[in-house]
């Protein structure tokens, strides 16, 4: 009847989506040479985060050698690896991040 709930199920694709997609986590590694203050400002531009995570996720970096900046599709987290490596290098620091599928 209009208005059920459970209409919708009858609207529904015969074949839906099967799967979500696959997901890539962008990791950022730990070197020797990245000033603390640059990391945290390329974990807010790129990743959103504010101040406070950003440290938070540096400083986890720093200790533990890698973190996890986020999780997205293969495309856009292609794409942020690039842009972060890209204008780590510009500034002339070795900051990479790599990314790594999730299971
Ligand atoms: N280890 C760097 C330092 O002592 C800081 C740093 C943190 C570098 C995280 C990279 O992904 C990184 N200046």
């Amino acid at each position: 009847a209009a208005g059920d709930a459970h209409e919708d199920v009858s609207l529904a694709p015969a074949r839906p989506q099967l799967k979500p997609p696959r997901m890539y986590q962008v990791v950022m590694l730990n070197d020797d040479y990245t000033p603390m203050d640059f990391v945290v400002e390329v974990l807010m531009e790129f990743f959103n985060m504010d101040q406070e995570r950003a440290t938070e996720v540096m400083l986890a970096v720093h200790l533990q050698g890698r973190g996890v900046c986020g999780v997205f599709t293969r495309d856009v987290a292609e794409t942020k690896q690039m842009q972060v490596n890209q204008y780590a290098q510009q500034c002339e620091h070795p900051l990479l991040c790599d990314i790594e599928a999730v299971d």
